[in-house]
């Protein structure tokens, strides 16, 4: 018996701004990522996009290589400055290049799964207010209509939106992603553009595409734990899980805003912009959701004076990036999912994986041991998760290579290949081929 049956799918995940490069290459404009790495102290040595994987030049070299490894599913993201370099004005050369990686990936018997905003907004549409402009909503309309109509005859799987708590409180609230602002009430209104851009697209989508297709959106998903059973540490446990988990979840699946957020972001911030038609718009039917993991949060009584809930470092087993490795909590956020919100609507990992020192051997391989571990037991809890009757249809690693990892440049490698920036030279890590072996023998 084996421990994943045949409809399983096993994927990789990237995304454009991550991996393409040809920045300015067929009538690519700028995004607010290009603009963000060419500040000064924003990005790690000052990396950035411009070249990246060069994913854009290399996709059928890159697609030969998931195909050799067996993968099942590309999960990929469209970058918008390709398709709208300026305010309404469309580019189909743009689109060309994600026609061609669509076409090179079915000839392959890859299927499509595809992001439509993984972050990098047109700089032009920033530059008219960007996230916190509602007329977003629109922009964004326009521009995952063009996708519906132009590529929805082969690509039947849609991401609407990848992490929006990070597009928004990352980004205008702590400041460490694109556009770097810090002020919450800026969040807390992007936050409601982001999710009635979802809204939109999906309701567009409904219009377009073919009963065949499906559309979802991905979240970042943590479990909160309180640092001790304080009443003031179970208390921040409680807002943590409002502001990183509750706060996306109930508007898109209760259709309503958690009451202990909005009176809270209430103190400093307005909400008075949120109506009871948005949040119709916000919490139309899903066809699955894609849920994000990489770590918990263990949180005690902060004193930031808004939030007051501070994440404690726990000495545990952590990756690279310092993250803790604690794979139960990806079965208890799928089973609460299923008890509390999305019940037996269709989940998948889109994302899940880690960052570790890996370097090249001697002997020309790069032994990732770590990293093989680190997946094994993740898919133990997708399996423990499958088994107590969880809907989960498939599982994204990130990252199919070596990418641009945000505010950490090329710093961190979260890839199952490696990437030698100086020449592009792809490298299977053994993780690669443990995963594999997996996917074939379809048994951890
Ligand atoms: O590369 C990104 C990966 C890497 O780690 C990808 O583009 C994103 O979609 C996603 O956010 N990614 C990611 N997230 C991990 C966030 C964990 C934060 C834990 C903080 C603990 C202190």
């Amino acid at each position: 018996m084996s421990d994943f049956n045949k409809d399983f799918l096993f994927g990789v995940a990237t995304a454009s701004y991550q991996v393409e490069g040809a920045y300015n290459e067929d009538g690519r404009s700028m995004s607010i990522w290009d603009t963000f790495c060419r500040q000064d102290g924003k990005v790690y040595n000052g990396h950035n996009g411009d070249v990246a994987c060069d994913h854009y030049h290399l996709y059928k070299d890159d697609v030969k290589m998931m195909k050799d490894l067996g993968i099942e599913a590309y999960r990929f993201s469209i970058a918008w400055p390709r398709i709208f370099p300026e305010k309404g004005h469309y580019n189909s050369k743009g689109i060309d290049f994600y026609k061609r990686l669509t076409d090179e990936l079915l000839k392959n018997d890859i299927k499509p799964f595809v992001t439509i905003y993984h972050w990098d907004l047109p700089q032009w549409a920033d530059d008219l207010g960007g996230w916190l402009n509602r007329e977003v909503v629109d922009w964004f309309g326009e521009y995952a209509s063009k996708l519906f109509n132009e590529l929805g005859g082969y690509i039947k799987n849609w991401i609407t939106l990848n992490e929006p708590w990070c597009s928004s409180f990352l980004s205008y609230f702590i400041g460490e992603h694109a556009p770097g602002h810090k002020d919450l009430g800026e969040a807390v209104l992007v936050s409601h553009n982001l999710l009635l851009a979802h809204g939109k697209a999906v309701e567009i989508f409904r219009h377009i595409n073919s009963s065949d297709s499906k559309i979802g959106i991905t979240l970042n998903l943590n479990e909160v734990f309180p640092a001790t059973d304080s009443p003031e540490d179970k208390a921040a446990a409680q807002i943590a899980d409002g502001f990183q988990n509750r706060w996306f979840l109930d508007p898109i699946f209760k259709g309503e805003y958690p009451k202990d957020m909005l009176e809270l972001f209430g103190k400093y911030a307005k909400t008075d912009f949120i109506t009871d038609d948005d949040l119709k718009q916000i919490s139309q039917k899903l066809d699955f959701l894609g849920v994000n993991y990489y770590t918990r949060a263990v949180v005690k009584k902060g004193n930031d004076g808004i939030l007051n809930a501070e994440q404690i470092d726990v000495d545990n087993e952590k990756t690279e990036m310092g993250w803790e490795v604690y794979p139960e909590s990806l079965y208890n956020i799928l089973m609460r999912l299923k008890n509390e919100y999305t019940f037996d609507l269709p989940l998948y990992i889109t994302e899940n994986g880690a960052a570790y020192k890996d370097v090249v051997s001697d002997d020309g391989h790069v032994h990732d041991e770590k990293r093989i571990e680190f997946l094994k037991k993740h898919f133990k809890q997708v399996k423990r998760f499958i088994d107590d009757g969880g809907n989960l249809k498939g599982y994204f690693v990130w990252s199919l290579m070596d990418n641009f990892e945000w505010a950490h440049g090329y710093s961190k490698r979260f890839g199952i290949v490696y990437v030698d920036y100086e020449t592009e030279k792809r490298i299977l890590k053994d993780s690669a081929l443990w995963y594999k072996n997996l996917i074939s023998t379809r048994t951890i």
